[in-house]
């Protein structure tokens, strides 16, 4: 019996991979060496210091935690100058749709994300109503593929954990849901995400009808 959805944010609701890649692009010119889309996916549903941690093993560079935080504030800062131009049109297909479905059939939702700018993005994306709990990398302590983030979500909902379906692009993601003891939608491709219970393109052909047939 299905009594709550918790979603990941980017790669799921809305594709902010492209800017966290410009960003990070940047910072990696600017240290010499050059960071890939190939490399980006890398740093999917990863936190922000260990996504710097990759980076720079990319480029075969070394800094004191002094040093990385800072370049970690500074990537991010122009991250958040590319989210603060985010408007409702980037919401996933599908989306919106499927989270106003979730509500007329009662069934409680959650946002579980890596990312500490998630409520920037909610509430750009014009979302934020539409969950009943937010949990992000500002409330969590570990990492996926620890399963605290989805954990916390269920917690705060008070719903068992084997009542909920988490839907996630990431692997270290979907690895987090098993991890929690909760059903697993992978949103991409099945060669990546094989881990998943169920994998689907996106929410543009997938209904709660089809999810309560699950
Ligand atoms: P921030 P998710 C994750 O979001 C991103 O996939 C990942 O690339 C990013 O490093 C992480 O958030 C932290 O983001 O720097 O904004 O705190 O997929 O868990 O919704
Ligand atoms: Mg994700």
């Amino acid at each position: 019996m299905i009594e709550a959805c918790i979603f990941d944010l980017d790669g799921v609701v809305v594709d902010t991979a492209k800017y966290h890649y410009i960003a990070w692009k940047a910072l990696a010119q600017e240290l010499g060496f050059d960071f890939t889309k190939e490399d980006n996916e890398r740093l999917k549903g990863v936190s922000r210091m260990q996504s710097l941690d990759i980076l720079l093993e990319i480029g075969g560079k070394q800094f004191s935690d002094q040093e990385k935080l800072a370049m970690a504030e500074k990537k991010n800062t122009l991250y958040v100058s590319y989210i603060e131009k985010m408007s409702p049109e980037e919401t996933l297909p599908g989306v919106e749709q499927f989270l106003r479905e979730l509500r007329k059939k009662g069934i409680k939702t959650a946002l579980g994300s890596a990312s500490k700018n998630a409520p920037l993005i909610l509430e750009r994306i014009g979302l934020a109503g539409w969950f009943d709990v937010i949990v992000d990398g500002n409330s969590i302590s570990e990492a996926k593929p620890n399963p605290e983030v989805f954990m916390k979500g269920a917690e705060k909902l008070g719903v068992l954990p084997e009542r909920c379906v988490v839907f996630e692009d990431a692997i270290a993601g979907v690895e987090a849901a098993r991890n929690a003891n909760m059903y697993c939608v992978g949103i991409g491709e099945p060669e990546t995400l094989g881990l998943a219970d169920l994998v689907i393109p996106g929410f543009n052909e997938f209904t709660v009808e089809m999810l309560l047939k699950l």
